[in-house]
């Protein structure tokens, strides 16, 4: 029998070069840590990632990873489930990839229900290109693209993917790892597209000051809060003031690789007798 692999065994060779007290250090630990409770087979788990400080994650771990193109971590995440269902894919960006240049594919991704886990760390900036402002860059704040302060309205990514229709949204916060992994670990065993904001402070573009600005606007969610009400969900992501942390919508549907193996592989292998026959397969598309 396999030994359990412990959460260092999912450490690759590179070693993090994020400024000190980056959030992302507390996202990637406790992503270890997820990787060892779900004792995932490295062999069958695709971790990978668009361009961004946050992009980098793909490099530190120890699995099959990619580190890609910006804003395009989503596409490539769906192809390689698509084409390889038994895969466990974590797909992990800024909120600039996801929400800015990326920004097109996540409706999709959330409505056909891909059944991938996609994390946004979430620091209010363009960390990696220096501090310009991103779509949740709050209102006010002033940054390289923004000398007079932030003048557009912010997203609100989780009431943006539950109008989405993604089947699983919750929030955490780097500050908190251990509620990090809980939630890794619920949103990897979700069968379906499971989307996570991680609140994860940039300290050098926006300040020392981020983890208690953060601390003092979180809440955690009731152990009793049902996440399957829609509408108790909305109330919840509409409240910017506070904060809440932890899985605030969550509804089973089918996946869409579930979708396509019975409506069209399936029913592919039926009309051959489970043999392949490309010309027969050609003809239905024939006009
Ligand atoms: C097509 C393309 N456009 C722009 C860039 C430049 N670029 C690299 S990372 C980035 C934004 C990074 O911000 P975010 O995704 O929030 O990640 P963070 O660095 O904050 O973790 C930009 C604009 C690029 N690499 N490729
Ligand atoms: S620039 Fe910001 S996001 Fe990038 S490594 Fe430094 S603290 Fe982290
Ligand atoms: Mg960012």
């Amino acid at each position: 029998m396999n030994e359990a692999k412990k959460a260092a065994e999912y450490r690759s060779e590179l070693k993090p070069i994020w400024c000190p007290g980056c959030g992302d250090f507390g996202f990637l630990n406790a992503l270890y840590k997820a990787l060892e409770e779900l004792q995932l087979d490295t062999a069958n788990t695709v971790v990978c990632s668009g361009i961004g400080c946050s992009s980098r994650i793909s490099g530190y771990v120890k699995a099959y990873t990619f580190n890609g193109i910006h804003g395009r971590v989503l596409p490539f995440a769906s192809g390689v489930k698509m084409s390889r269902p038994e895969t466990t894919v974590i797909a992990v960006g800024g909120d600039g990839d996801g929400f800015s240049i990326g920004a097109g594919h996540i409706g999709h991704a959330a409505r056909k229900n891909i059944n991938i886990t996609y994390i946004v760390l979430d620091n209010n900036i363009y960390g990696l290109t220096k501090g310009q402002a991103s779509p949740t860059t709050p209102l006010g704040v002033r940054t390289k693209t923004t000398y007079y302060g932030n003048m557009g309205t912010t997203f609100n990514p989780v009431r943006m993917l539950i109008a989405y229709k993604a089947s699983f949204v919750a929030r955490t916060f780097s500050g908190d790892p251990k509620h990090i992994q809980k939630i890794l670990v619920d949103a990897v065993r979700h069968p379906g597209f499971a989307f996570i904001e991680v609140l994860s402070p940039c300290v050098t573009f926006r300040g020392q000051d981020q983890y208690k600005i953060l601390r003092d606007r979180v809440r955690y969610l009731d152990e009793n809060y049902n996440p399957e009400n829609e509408v108790e969900a909305f109330d919840i992501a509409n409240d910017e003031n506070t904060l809440a942390l932890g899985v605030i919508y969550k509804k089973i549907r089918p996946t869409y690789d579930e979708i396509i193996q019975q409506n069209v592989i399936s029913k592919a292998k039926a009309a051959s007798n489970g043999i392949a026959k490309i010309d027969k397969l050609l003809e239905q598309f024939q006009p």
